[in-house]
């Protein structure tokens, strides 16, 4: 019973003997207890009122019901769950029809199948994105799609999460009609189908399931094909298992599995961690001091200067988002073969089948080549990702400010320069951020957005808004040598030196980390980069790797001379242990004085990842980062931090700060290192009992 001062979410309208049902919960329409609640209770007066003959099943605001409330898990279920809601649908005498806008996600595209019908607008999309979340569809979605798509098409919607359109849900049979509207129209629909029975269920019949009957094979298949992507995640294989039973069992024995198995996997970890990441994804969005509603400036047109692998990249984010950009170098050769990198790159996603042939060419004549900075002048965003030099970036910025426009946005790729430096070479400070993608620029979805001191509120609203149309997940952060990830990472890979020197193998260090879950260690990392690109940093600096600089002398530059921490056959990017470097080491140990021992893997996880957490604290505590939940996303989107174990700040909670601070002091102590030292925010929230993300995580 709702409360009268606490209207239900749901409700309902007459148009003749057509019922509507409307459920109004922004923003995204969950389902949460009050919606399911208001749902059994309008479904029953409307099944038992004579006068209705037909019922539409729709949804106020942005969207069609975007899943269950997932605020909700974790906590005890109030009565009734939605799948008793569907079951309730399936019992009735009169058609439901589902109508659809927006998105039907989850349990929103669950209570669709358990309608009778399904129609939508032509914008509509369709997704099951539990896997995301580290869940199933656990109102009948892994018994019922099967039955309407087919066993494969279902399979790969479940296990990717991707949506698909309406048309294509159409073809499938997942909609019976695409409709102009679903005032009228939807209205017009239930009436026409009023009188038509019997009711047509999903579950009534096995649809197209004697398919994949005749080829057991073809589940197995399609395990093993994705066996790579889902390495490490549970959810996956259970999809499969559920489909399995689907085709094994009776409809109702299905869904009491499927029942099972959701059940097992919210309640754990991994499901947690990505539940986190959801949230922790979205909250990154909002800028702390910057409101809501700060103006945003519409990007129309974009320029990059410097048409390096960053550059070009950069540029085809603008050309996949329909934003018209300038690519502009200073001499014809470089430009020529960054044009023609783009082109290849764009023909190669066409080849694989990403995008059209027709669309790798509508992208591709977005991006106009120009030897002139001038040919900036009309652009809204200029970005540079020219050599990373002050000096070079500094004159750049000083000519580009009298180039473009006043209020046109100045933005630099640099990765460890100081932003507020070269927004000073400019007359337009206020104008000036940095935005800082990752290799490849056209993949990568993190874009960490560097607010300088003087950058304006609408400026870095812009930024934001922007990252969002080329599909980026951005995190803004403060001025500092690396910002956040990189920061981190150069915390990592001292110690990937130390460990080599000491006693590991690379092949044991990246074992750890594949086996933590991480897409690639971090030697065949460094050998993908190449071996001389960390050398060229060092060289800056003024410092000296010993295994590093060793390969590098030894003319190892990694997988692009078939040779670095490891050596590579040709045509084939799989890492081979090389006992010539192996030897390398053993010198490099030696001059240093060194006893070389066998390290264990739970040593080198904490040696690699404990000092990252330390270095995430001081970023914390000087205001880098906002908040301990954005390192998170910066980790899972720039670097293949697994979602399954939540972020290095979720993570470390897990771990405990006492466990982590007591390793550091330890590794403090007996390394002489005093940038391993516990940082003072980790110290006090280990003594406090809590953890980065609050008391307790
Ligand atoms: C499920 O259905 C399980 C069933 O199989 C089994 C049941 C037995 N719950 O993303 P946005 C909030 S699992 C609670 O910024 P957009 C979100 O946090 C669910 N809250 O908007 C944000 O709040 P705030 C399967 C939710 O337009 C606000 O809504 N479904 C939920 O960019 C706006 O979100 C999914 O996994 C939710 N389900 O994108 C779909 N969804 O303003 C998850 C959103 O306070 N949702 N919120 O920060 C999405 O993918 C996107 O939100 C959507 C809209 C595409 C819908």
């Amino acid at each position: 019973m709702t409360s009268p001062v606490t209207p239900s979410p749901v409700t309902s309208r007459r148009s003749g003997d057509i019922a509507v049902v409307i459920i109004d919960n922004p923003p995204v329409n969950a389902l949460g207890h009050k919606v399911r609640a208001g749902l059994a209770t309008e479904l029953a007066a409307l099944e038992a009122d004579a006068t209705v003959a037909a019922v539409v099943l729709a949804c106020a605001g942005r969207t069609f019901v975007a899943g269950a409330d997932i605020t909700e898990f974790g906590k005890p279920l109030e009565p009734p769950g939605l799948h008793e809601v569907i079951a309730q649908i399936g019992r009735m005498t009169k058609p439901v029809v589902a109508a659809i806008h927006g998105t039907a996600l989850g349990g929103g595209l669950e209570l669709a199948l358990g309608c009778h019908y399904r129609v939508a607008v032509a914008t509509a999309q369709f997704g099951l994105p539990e896997v995301k979340l580290g869940i199933l569809p656990g109102a009948g979605g892994t018994q019922r799609l099967p039955r309407v798509l087919g066993v494969i098409p279902a399979l790969e919607i479940m296990t990717t999460g991707d949506f698909i359109g309406a048309d294509k849900a159409l073809a499938g049979g997942l909609i019976q009609r695409i409709l102009p509207d679903l005032d009228q129209a939807a209205v017009d629909f239930a009436r026409e189908i009023a009188a038509a029975r019997p009711l047509p269920l999903i579950e009534a019949s096995d649809g197209k399931l004697a398919e994949a009957r005749a080829n057991p094979g073809l589940i197995d298949e399609f395990a093993r094909s994705i066996a790579r992507r889902s390495r490490g995640f549970r959810a996956p294989g259970a999809i499969i298992d559920c489909v399995k039973a689907a085709l094994a069992k009776p409809f109702a024995d299905g869904l009491a599995y499927e029942r099972e198995r959701f059940m097992e996997l919210v309640q754990s970890p991994e499901s947690a961690a990505q539940r986190y990441a959801f949230f922790a994804e979205r909250e990154a969005g909002k800028v702390p001091g910057l409101p809501s509603d700060t103006p945003v400036r519409p990007i129309r047109r974009a320029a990059v200067i410097g048409a390096g692998t960053m550059g070009g990249g950069i540029a085809m984010n603008f050309a996949n988002a329909g934003i018209p950009v300038t690519l502009i170098e200073t001499g014809a050769e470089a430009l020529e073969r960054g044009l023609k990198t783009i082109r290849a790159n764009y023909e190669a996603t066409a080849k694989r089948g990403g995008i059209t042939p027709a669309d790798a060419e509508a992208r591709f004549a977005r991006i106009t080549g120009s030897l002139k900075l001038e040919d900036a002048a009309e652009a809204d965003i200029v970005t540079e990702a020219v050599f990373e030099e002050m000096g070079l970036k500094k004159d750049l910025f000083g000519k580009l400010d009298r180039i473009v426009r006043a209020d046109a946005i100045l933005a630099t790729n640099t990765s460890t320069l100081d932003v507020n430096e070269i927004a000073a070479a400019t007359s337009r400070p206020e104008r000036v951020l940095g935005t800082h993608y990752f290799s490849p620029a056209n993949v990568m979805k993190l874009l960490e957005i560097v607010r300088g001191t003087a950058t304006a509120p609408d400026v870095l609203a812009t930024a934001m808004a922007m990252a969002r149309k080329l599909k980026k997940v951005p995190v803004v952060v403060g001025v500092c040598y690396g910002f956040v990830g990189n920061r981190m990472l150069h915390r990592r890979a001292s110690q990937v030196e130390s460990l080599l020197l000491e006693g590991a193998s690379p092949a044991e260090l990246d074992q750890a980390l594949l086996d933590f879950g991480f897409p690639m260690g971090p030697c065949a990392m460094a050998d993908l980069a190449g071996i001389d690109v960390g050398w060229r940093i060092r060289q800056g600096l003024g410092i000296r790797d010993e295994v590093s600089d060793r390969l590098y002398e030894a003319g190892r530059l990694g997988q692009k001379t078939g040779a670095g921490f490891f050596r590579y056959e040709p045509g084939n990017r799989a890492p081979i242990p090389d006992p010539a470097v192996d030897a390398i080491i053993a010198a490099a140990a030696a001059a240093k004085g060194i006893d070389r021992r066998s390290i264990p893997q739970d040593e080198i996880l904490a040696r690699l990842l404990y000092p990252m957490v330390n270095e995430a604290a001081h970023i914390l505590e000087e205001g880098i980062a906002s908040r301990a939940s954005d390192i998170d996303i910066v980790w899972f989107y720039g670097y293949g931090w697994p979602v399954y174990r939540g972020g290095p700040m979720y993570w470390a909670d897990h771990i405990g700060l006492e466990t982590i601070r007591a390793g550091l002091q330890k590794m403090t102590d007996r390394l002489s290192d005093a940038r391993l030292k516990p940082a003072p925010l980790l110290a006090r929230l280990a003594a406090e009992g809590r953890g980065f993300l609050g008391p307790k995580a």
